[in-house]
């Protein structure tokens, strides 16, 4: 007997450890023959076709589906609608309940900016292109369709080397490597790996070509690669339906509008939201939080909200306070700090609820039937921090209410400003139900961060939906490794395969209805690790557990870039770096880059050395002045986020999203831009003193010392000293900025100014959008910007906003020689008129926002 449970231990392992290829089989994909069209339909949108198997099914990947319907629709003169799917409805798409796309307009096709063809070709059967003028931006020729139950693959041909951007999340350089690259799609709680599939699912790329962009989307919740090899892009999807979606661009710009207007636009931020954050795990009390927040204030750098990991919890289960080193009542005191001075406090919550039957949350969500589960009905059990954990079943219909109800409690005892949702990939220490079998009221002993038991049970591989037929790229090898298995059941009777890739989504459904309910007008603050398309009109993002280290520290800015691809524009890393111990020249390098993500926060694992800003000299003084900046140009931080709420443009944007026409930019991720007004060069090595940084064509000027740099579409080698990053203002824009002051509250109440850095033909332009940054139904007010012939107009676009403060100051870089200022034709007597370095700045303004103004500068 013994004996005999040895062997088989043994081959459990065995299978463990196999590679990911040797998991799945080896399809005949050379035998698949494709489709035929065998009748075809116009619609109003477009139209509609039947498609029938082309020869003897291949089989290569799982059942291949005879009967196909392909629908086309001409959604909008600039996207494009390409649905495959089965006939007979039953592979699993994702519901609208989850994601409700933008309805289609139905352009006649006749206006349509994209075309689409189809064709028969005798070899592979049915194919499609997409193109824009001479260019076919999508083009299956030469690779059949494969439409299996459990296996798509769709194939289009790429130019050789071509700038892709997109697919993710991963952590890897901005412009993806076209020779090799399998990006896989299946939500892992993993250290941010180079190069592998982490926490979220987006589907989405865009390729420019010619100077122009484009956009594809599959809409498609199971787990793919996408794979970037031989001159082509290879979908390889587990299940679900060819989906498509196209966005004819031409700029990048509009593809992230075209594509944000399709999954969601990104959510309305509180203002707050914008001022920089602290973190850490680890912290060992509520006291020791005090502690930070008043060093923050001792070493003058701006603190807008204090954040507590799981720490604050009583044995890290959701909604309980550590009686001993975070009691409520210090919470609540804290809280109560922290409102008084124009601070806030964002607490973590995990999905995982620890299974006792004493406890509230898991009593009562057992009871309403919430949880997800085993096939023979059980209770799912998976292991996270506070031992045996059950899971939210989002689709379960009394979840909602359940979840809200949990909520409500928790803010009832403490009204904490924002919410951080994580571990929703959903992450599991163990594979399998591991806590199956073992009494309901066993919970591991602490410590909760010892390793899990090694308990899982053996894989069944000849269980497709456990180990589907072909293995996608997950480096955990089995789908279920870590998460909640495959064969685990939703209450609508989803198997967790089809849905593992939206958990995160829909946890951030229902944790941003609890919010939006709970405080109606007020917009919420909802931080989550795991995102899918469309996550943006829900929740901001951080990057997840990322090292302290240089190279890290480089990701994290293409990472960032991606997900304003993502429609996820607030979003940063964990600044001074997450795992491992940062360095004082690291941290100083990190909020130098940090200063200015859009979400701004530092972050520490536990048993790491505190990373605090103030915790040396010199990152203090490299956090006083990056900060500064950044709560200078707040005005112009929220105007691009508006613009991100209106249009998705990303307010970090990478230098091809502005200069497409210039090939170097194309993999630039050393630098960034924030709208297109402002470049940051940041030094990303360890040692440098300099950074070479790429200008583009045209007058840029140092935002510190007014002077020009002549940009000539090459690199200019900066002085970086440590303390210093350079950042330029482009000649052409004007940015909208207000004194700085130690919290955003405290800055919207300063003056306004405006930093006028004109072009070579003495030109600039720039938008200031306004509102009360709190509010859902607070008026707005839009002003235009523009400089020319020695003339700033301030002009009224919309609404009624009534703005307080005055603009007081403007300063005019590649202007000088300035003797006179007339606001409104009358002279300005109290103005003064500073000159330097080929600048002017003017002072002594009382310029009422709310009305139209002409200054004119002699
Ligand atoms: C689409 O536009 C064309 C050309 O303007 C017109 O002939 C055709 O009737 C229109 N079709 C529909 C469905 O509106
Ligand atoms: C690229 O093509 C070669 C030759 O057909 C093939 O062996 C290889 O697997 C392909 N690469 C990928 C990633 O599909
Ligand atoms: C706060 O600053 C004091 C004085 O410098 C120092 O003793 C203490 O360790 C600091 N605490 C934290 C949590 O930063
Ligand atoms: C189960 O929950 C109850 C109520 O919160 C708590 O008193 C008890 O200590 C928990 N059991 C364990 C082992 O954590
Ligand atoms: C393994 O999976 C197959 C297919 O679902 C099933 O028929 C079989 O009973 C399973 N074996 C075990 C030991 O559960
Ligand atoms: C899960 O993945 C880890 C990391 O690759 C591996 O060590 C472990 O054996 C896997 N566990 C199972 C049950 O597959
Ligand atoms: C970080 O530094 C601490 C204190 O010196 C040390 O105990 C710990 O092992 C270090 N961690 C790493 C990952 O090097
Ligand atoms: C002009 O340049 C000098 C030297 O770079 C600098 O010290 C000074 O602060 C600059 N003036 C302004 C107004 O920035
Ligand atoms: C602009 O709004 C502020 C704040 O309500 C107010 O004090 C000021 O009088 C307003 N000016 C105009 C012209 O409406
Ligand atoms: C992008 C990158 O280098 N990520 C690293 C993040 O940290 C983990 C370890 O915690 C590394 O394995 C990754 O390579």
């Amino acid at each position: 007997m013994l004996f005999k449970y040895s062997i088989l231990a043994l081959l459990v392992q065995a299978i463990a450890v196999r590679a990911h290829s040797d998991l799945g089989k080896r399809g005949n994909i050379a035998s698949c023959p494709g489709y035929k069209i065998v009748s075809k339909q116009d619609t109003a949108s477009g139209f509609s076709a039947t498609l029938k198997l082309a020869g003897k099914p291949c089989n290569a990947y799982g059942n291949d589906v005879s009967d196909l319907k392909l629908n086309v629709d001409f959604d909008s003169q600039d996207r494009l609608h390409v649905h495959v799917q089965d006939s007979a409805g039953k592979q699993y798409q994702i519901p609208a309940s989850v994601l409700k796309l933008d309805a289609s307009k139905q352009t006649n096709k006749s206006k349509a900016s994209l075309k689409f063809n189809y064709f028969q070709d005798a070899k592979h059967g049915f194919g499609f292109k997409v193109s824009r003028g001479k260019d076919t931006v999508f083009d299956t020729t030469g690779h059949p369709l494969i439409f299996e139950d459990q296996y798509i693959e769709v194939t289009s041909n790429l130019p050789s080397n071509a700038n892709i951007y997109g697919i993710g999340e991963t952590p890897d350089w901005f412009r993806r490597d076209t020779a090799n690259t399998i990006k896989t799609l299946w939500n892992r709680d993993a250290a941010d790996p180079f190069q592998e599939n982490v926490y979220g699912s987006h589907s989405i790329h865009m390729e420019l070509r010619n100077g122009k962009f484009h956009g594809a989307y599959l809409h498609n919740s199971h787990g793919m690669d996408i794979v970037l090899a031989n001159n082509t892009i290879q979908y390889r999807v587990l299940g679900g339906t060819a989906d498509f979606y196209f966005f004819n661009g031409p700029t990048a710009l509009d593809v992230i509008d075209q594509y944000t207007e399709l999954v969601g636009r990104p959510n309305r931020i509180p203002y707050w939201a914008l001022g920089f954050q602290n973190c850490r795990y680890g912290y060992k009390s509520v006291y020791e939080v005090n502690d930070v927040i008043a060093n923050y204030s001792k070493a003058e750098i701006p603190l807008e909200v204090a954040w507590t990991d799981i720490d604050y919890m009583d044995r890290t289960r959701d909604f309980t306070f550590d009686p001993v080193n975070f009691p409520l009542s210090e919470m609540q005191k804290q809280l109560k700090y922290l409102h008084a001075h124009n601070q806030k406090m964002v607490l973590m919550t995990d999905p995982a609820i620890q299974r006792n039957s004493s406890y509230g949350p898991y009593a009562r969500g057992h009871e309403q039937d919430v949880f997800v589960k085993n096939s023979d009905g059980s209770v799912f059990v998976g292991q996270v921090w506070p031992g045996y954990t059950a899971f939210p079943d989002w689709f379960a219909p009394n979840a909602d209410k359940w979840w809200s109800g949990e909520l409500k409690r928790y803010f009832e005892a403490l009204p904490i400003d924002g919410m951080w949702i994580d571990m929703n990939e959903a992450a599991s220490f163990c594979t399998g139900s591991c806590g199956s079998g073992i009494p309901e009221d066993v919970v591991p002993p602490l410590p909760w961060n010892a390793d899990p038991p090694p308990v899982y049970r053996p894989l069944n591989i000849s269980n497709p939906m456990l180990v589907p037929p072909y293995a996608i790229h997950n480096p955990w090898v089995e789908l279920s490794n870590k998460t909640i298995e495959t064969t685990a059941l939703h209450a609508n009777g989803v198997l967790d395969y089809h849905v593992h890739n939206i958990y995160g989504l829909m946890m951030s459904i229902a944790t941003h209805k609890f919010l939006t309910t709970y405080r109606p007008n007020t917009r919420p603050f909802l931080l989550s690790r795991s995102t899918f398309a469309g996550s943006g009109a829900l929740v901001s993002h951080w990057t997840g557990d990322n090292e302290s280290s240089f190279k890290d520290l480089h990701v994290s800015i293409a990472s960032m870039l991606d997900f304003g691809i993502f429609g996820i524009p607030m979003v940063g890393a964990d600044i001074c770096g997450f795992n491992g111990n940062t360095t004082e020249e690291l941290c100083a390098r990190w909020i130098e880059v940090g200063a200015f993500y859009p979400f701004s926060r530092d972050h520490n694992v536990i048993g790491a050395i505190p990373q605090e800003l103030y915790r040396w000299e010199s990152v203090a003084e490299a956090s006083r002045c990056a900060l500064a900046v950044r709560y200078a140009l707040l005005p112009y931080f929220y105007t691009n986020y508006q613009h991100a709420v209106e249009n998705g443009w990303p307010v970090a944007r990478p230098l091809v999203f502005q200069y497409p026409e210039i090939a170097a930019t194309s993999a630039i991720d050393k630098q960034f831009l924030i709208g297109d007004g402002l470049l940051i060069s940041p030094v990303l090595t360890q040692g440098a003193v300099t950074v070479d940084a790429f200008f583009p064509k045209g007058v840029w000027y140092d935002w510190y010392t007014y002077k020009a740099v002549k940009g000539e579409n090459k690199e200019i080698t900066l002085d970086a000293p440590l303390e210093h990053v350079n950042v330029h203002v482009r000649g052409g824009a004007i940015l909208p900025a207000q004194v700085p002051a130690m919290t955003t509250t405290d800055s919207r109440k300063n003056d306004y100014y405006l930093v006028v850095a004109v072009d070579e033909r003495g030109r600039a332009e720039g938008k200031l959008y306004l509102d009360d940054g709190e509010t859902f139904d607070t008026p707005h007010r839009w002003i235009s910007l523009e400089y020319k012939n020695g003339r700033l107009s301030v002009s009224q676009d919309s609404g009624n906003y009534r703005v307080a403060p005055k603009l007081t100051k403007v300063v005019l870089l590649g202007v000088d020689n300035v003797k006179t200022v007339r606001v409104s034709g009358a002279s300005q007597s109290a103005a003064k008129i500073l000159s330097e370095n080929d600048s002017t700045t003017v002072e002594g303004l009382s310029i009422d926002l709310n009305r139209s103004a002409s200054i004119s500068f002699k």
